[in-house]
C-alpha cells in the first residue's frame, strides 16, 4: 500500500504512535509518505520507503495567524495525487481530519481513502470546545474510517458528537525496543542511593495531568519510605511544581529533568510510576512504563483502567486522592512480593495485549477493509 500519515511532529503520544506505526508498516513493505510541518521526532534514521513531505506556511503581514490547515490540505492533495497514495492515515482530529478532507475534495480519486485516529484531547477537550465543537464532528463523520486508542474514546466520541458511524478501538502499542531492560547501576547512582526507590513520573506538565499532586503525594509517601522522583517533561504546570517543591523542603528528593528524548535508560532505573491524570484516553507513558516491568499507579480516569488493572499492574486511585495515591505506593514499597508480582504482571499484560506484532496488523487489516469498501 502507499500510505500517507498525518501528525503532530513533537512531543507527544500522537505523534509518537502515528511515527512508530509509518516506520513499523514500512518495515512491512509499505510505503509510507508522512505529511507535517517538522520532522516527527522519532523519524530519525533513514529508511528507503519512508518519505516526508513538508508544509511550509506562508507567512503573510495580512495573516496575524498564517492558515497552517490549508498549507496542510494543499500540500495532501499534492502528495495524494502525485505519490498516487491509497490512503491517509491522519492522528488527531483538529485540524488533520478537516485539512485532509478539503484535501479530498481537491482530488478527482473516488477509491482514495482517510482514515481518522482520535487520540484524546481531540475529544476530550479541544472537539468539546463550542468553538471546535461542528467541525470536529463534521470532520469525524467525514472520515472514511475512525479508529479511536481505547474503549473510553470510541464511547465518549460517540456520547459527546453523537455519532453513528463506527468506530474501531485498536489501541496503542509498545512503541519502544525494549531487549531487556538492564538495571544501569550507574545511571541509577546519579539519582538515588541503595536504600531508596526511584518513582517516575512522564508527561506534558499540563493542568490535567495533574503534577502539582505529585508534591503532597511524595510527601507522604516520605514519612515511610525513602524515595527520589524523576520529573520527566516539560510544559505550563512544570514552574508551580518546583514552586511546591521548594516550599516544602523537597528539592532533594525531586529531579526536575526537562524533555528528555531517551526515555529507555530512564525507565531503566524506574521502580515504580506514578501517573495521576484528571483524564488520559490512553497513558501511552503508562505502557511504555509497564512493558518494562514497572507497576504503575495512576488515576482511574478515562482509558486508564483498560491498561492499568487495578490490583494487578499496580493500582488505580480517584483523580485527587492524594492519601489513596501515598498509601498504595507505601503498600506496594512494603511488600516485595507484591511489589514483584505486580511488575512480572505489568510487563506481561503489555506484551500480551499492547505488542506492537499484534496492534500493527490490525491497522493493516482496517486500512484493507476501508479501501474494500464501496
Ligand atoms: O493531549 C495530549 O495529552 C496529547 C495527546 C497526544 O497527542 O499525544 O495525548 C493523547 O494521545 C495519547 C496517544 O494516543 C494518549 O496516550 C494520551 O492518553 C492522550 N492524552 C489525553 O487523553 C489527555
Amino acid at each position: 500500500m502507499k500510505i500517507g500519515i498525518t501528525c503532530y511532529p513533537t512531543y507527544g503520544g500522537s505523534g509518537v504512535v502515528a511515527t512508530e506505526l509509518g516506520k513499523k508498516l514500512a518495515y512491512f513493505g509499505h510505503e509510507v509518505h508522512f505529511i507535517s510541518y517538522a520532522l516527527p521526532y522519532r523519524l530519525n534514521e533513514f529508511t528507503s520507503n519512508i518519505f516526508f513531505h513538508e508544509v511550509e506556511v506562508l507567512k503573510y503581514p495580512l495573516f496575524e495567524y498564517p492558515p497552517y490547515s490549508l498549507s496542510l490540505a494543499s500540500k495532501m492533495a499534492e502528495v495524494i495525487e502525485f505519490q498516487k497514495l491509497d490512503l491517509l492515515h491522519v492522528h488527531y482530529a483538529i485540524p488533520h481530519a478537516t485539512s485532509a478532507y478539503l484535501a479530498k475534495q481537491l482530488i478527482n480519486n473516488d477509491s482514495f481513502k482517510i482514515i481518522t485516529t482520535l487520540h484524546g484531547t481531540d475529544i476530550t477537550l479541544l472537539g468539546n470546545d463550542p468553538s471546535f465543537f461542528k467541525i470536529t464532528k463534521f470532520s469525524i463523520e467525514k472520515s472514511d474510517g475512525v479508529t479511536a486508542v481505547s474503549e473510553f474514546l470510541k464511547n465518549e466520541t460517540q456520547k459527546v458528537f453523537d455519532i453513528t458511524n463506527p468506530i474501531q478501538v485498536i489501541p496503542n502499542f509498545v512503541p519502544l525496543n525494549l531487549g531487556e531492560p538492564e538495571k544501569l547501576p550507574d545511571v541509577r547512582k546519579r539519582f538515588a542511593d541503595d536504600d531508596e526507590y526511584i518513582i517516575s513520573h512522564i508527561s506534558n506538565f499540563r493542568p490535567l495531568k495533574r503534577v502539582t499532586d505529585i508534591i503532597p503525594i511524595i510527601k507522604k509517601v516520605l514519612q515511610k519510605k525513602n524515595v527520589k522522583v524523576l520529573m520527566i517533561g516539560d510544559g505550563p504546570e512544570r514552574y508551580k511544581a518546583e514552586e511546591l517543591c521548594r516550599q516544602d523542603n523537597l528539592c532533594d528528593k525531586f529531579f526536575f529533568l526537562g524533555k528528555q528524548e531517551n526515555i529507555h535508560d530512564l525507565l531503566c532505573i524506574t521502580d515504580l510510576f506514578l501517573l495521576p491524570s484528571e483524564i488520559e484516553s490512553f497513558g501511552l507513558a503508562v505502557l511504555e512504563a509497564m512493558a518494562f516491568g514497572i507497576p504503575c499507579i495512576t488515576s482511574n480516569a478515562g482509558g486508564l483502567i483498560e491498561i492499568n488493572i487495578d490490583s494487578q499492574t499496580g493500582f488505580t486511585l480517584p483523580v485527587g486522592n492524594i492519601e489513596a495515591f501515598a498509601d498504595s505506593i507505601i503498600k506496594l514499597l512494603s511488600d516485595d512480593n507484591l511489589f514483584i508480582k505486580m511488575g512480572k504482571n505489568a510487563k506481561e499484560f503489555a506484551i500480551k495485549n499492547f505488542a506492537c506484532s499484534k496492534i500493527v496488523p490490525e491497522y493493516v487489516n482496517y486500512y484493507n477493509s476501508v479501501l474494500n469498501e464501496k
